[in-house]
C-alpha cells in the first residue's frame, strides 16, 4: 500500500506520517517548504500568485468601501461572501495556483466556500476555526489570508500561537457544553476562557503577521488565531480571508452541534468558483445535507403569490452592489427584493 493510502482520512500536511509521504507527492522546493511550515507551526507563508493582484485590491477597496464606511467616515466591520458580486474577489478566492497547492498538501480536491473582506483589524479573540467551520474527517478545511497593504504593527495584525494545531480539536463535549439548541450566543465565546489558559499552561508565544501586500498566509484548521490589538485606530489593514474545504466530506458546524448524539448543524456549502451547494459525503457515499437557504422554488413561488413578480428589470448584480447589507447578510437578492426591497424603495439597477 501507498503511504498515502495508508490513512486517507487524515490531510497530508496533518499527518502523523507527513515525513513519509512529504516525499512522495512531487513538490518543488518551495511547495516543500510551505507544506513543512504547515505540517510545522500550523501556518505557510508565500507571495499571492496572481499577476493581477494589486489592480484586484485597488477595485475591491473602491467597490467595498461604501459598503464599509460607518456614520464618522471611518471604516469598519467586514463584508462575508463578497465573491457574490465582486468578480476580484471572487478571483483571488478561486486562484487556480493556490487551489492546485492546497489539493497537493491536503491529498483531496480543495474547493473556496467562504470570502470574508476586512478593512481594519479584526481584534478577534485567539480561536480555531474548527469550531466555526469543520468537516468529517476533522482538518479537511483551511483558511488563506491575503494582504491587500503592508500592515503595520498598530494596525491589529493577524496573530496566532504556532504549534497549537497540532493539539486535539476542542469540543463542545469537551467544555461541558451542549451545542444543540445553543443558540444567540456567540459560536466561540465558550471556549475562549479554555483557549487562553491552554495558551498560558504550554506557554506558547503568540506571533504577528506583518506582511507587505500580496504576502499570504495559510492556516491549519486548528491553529489558534485572531486579531491583534488596533494600537493606532488610524491605520487600516485591507484583506481578505478565504476559507476551503475539500471533497468528500461531512461540513457542519461543531459549536452548534453534539456529535456523540448525531447532532450535526450540516453546513450549506457553497462552491465559490460555481456558486452551486456542495454535496456531503461520508466515505463517498452521498449524505443528506440541511435544506437549501431560501429561498427554493416552493418559496419563490409562495413568494410571488404573495408579493407579485419581479421588475423585469431586475439586476441581482446591482441589486447587491447597491445594498450591500444584503450581500453581506448573505441573502438572495431577489427574495430581498420581493419580501422588503419593493416596500423600502430599494435601488434594483444602476441608471
Ligand atoms: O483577520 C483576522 O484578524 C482573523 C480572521 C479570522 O479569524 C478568520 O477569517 O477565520
Ligand atoms: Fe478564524
Amino acid at each position: 500500500m501507498h503511504v498515502t493510502e495508508i490513512l486517507p482520512g487524515i490531510p497530508h500536511v496533518e499527518s502523523p506520517l507527513f515525513y513519509r509521504i512529504v516525499d512522495t507527492l512531487h513538490l518543488s522546493g518551495e511547495e516543500c517548504r510551505i507544506a513543512t511550515d504547515l505540517h510545522e507551526r500550523g501556518y505557510a507563508v508565500f507571495d499571492f500568485p496572481d499577476p493581477d493582484f494589486d489592480a484586484r485590491v485597488a477595485r475591491v477597496k473602491a467597490s467595498l468601501t461604501p459598503a464599509l464606511t460607518v456614520q464618522t467616515n471611518e471604516l469598519a466591520g467586514r463584508v462575508q461572501d463578497a465573491w457574490r458580486f465582486d468578480p476580484d474577489v471572487l478571483a483571488i478566492a478561486a486562484n487556480e495556483q493556490v487551489l492546485a497547492l492546497l489539493t497537493k498538501l491536503y491529498g483531496r480536491p480543495a474547493f473556496p466556500h467562504q470570502s470574508l473582506n476586512f478593512p481594519v483589524g479584526t481584534e478577534q479573540h485567539l480561536h480555531s476555526d474548527s469550531i466555526h467551520f469543520s468537516s468529517i474527517p476533522q482538518r479537511f478545511m483551511c483558511g488563506v489570508w491575503v494582504a491587500m497593504e503592508d500592515v503595520q504593527p498598530g494596525a491589529g495584525p493577524l496573530t496566532y500561537a504556532p504549534g497549537t494545531q497540532k493539539w486535539p480539536v476542542l469540543t463542545n463535549l469537551d467544555i461541558g457544553r451542549r451545542g444543540t439548541g445553543a443558540q444567540e450566543e456567540h459560536a466561540q465565546l465558550p471556549f475562549e476562557a479554555a483557549w487562553d489558559e491552554l495558551i498560558e499552561a504550554a506557554a506558547v508565544k503568540k506571533e504577528s503577521f506583518l506582511p507587505r501586500k500580496r504576502q499570504a498566509l495559510i492556516w491549519a484548521a486548528n491553529l489558534l488565531h485572531g486579531g491583534g490589538a488596533r494600537t493606532d485606530r488610524s491605520l487600516t489593514r485591507w484583506s481578505q480571508v478565504t476559507h476551503y474545504y475539500f471533497d468528500d466530506c461531512i461540513y457542519y458546524t461543531p459549536a452548534f452541534s453534539d456529535e456523540a448524539l448525531g447532532a450535526l448543524d450540516m453546513r450549506n456549502v457553497l462552491d465559490i468558483r460555481t456558486g452551486e451547494r456542495r454535496d456531503h459525503r461520508y466515505l463517498g457515499e452521498l449524505i443528506e445535507g440541511p435544506p437549501p437557504v431560501p429561498p427554493n422554488w416552493r418559496q419563490r413561488l409562495r413568494l410571488r403569490l404573495k408579493y407579485g413578480k419581479l421588475p423585469a428589470d431586475f439586476d441581482p448584480i446591482a441589486y447587491y452592489r447597491l445594498n450591500p447589507d444584503v450581500a453581506a447578510a448573505q441573502l438572495d437578492a431577489a427574495w430581498h427584493y420581493l419580501r422588503h426591497g419593493r416596500a423600502e424603495r430599494r435601488r434594483y439597477r444602476f441608471r
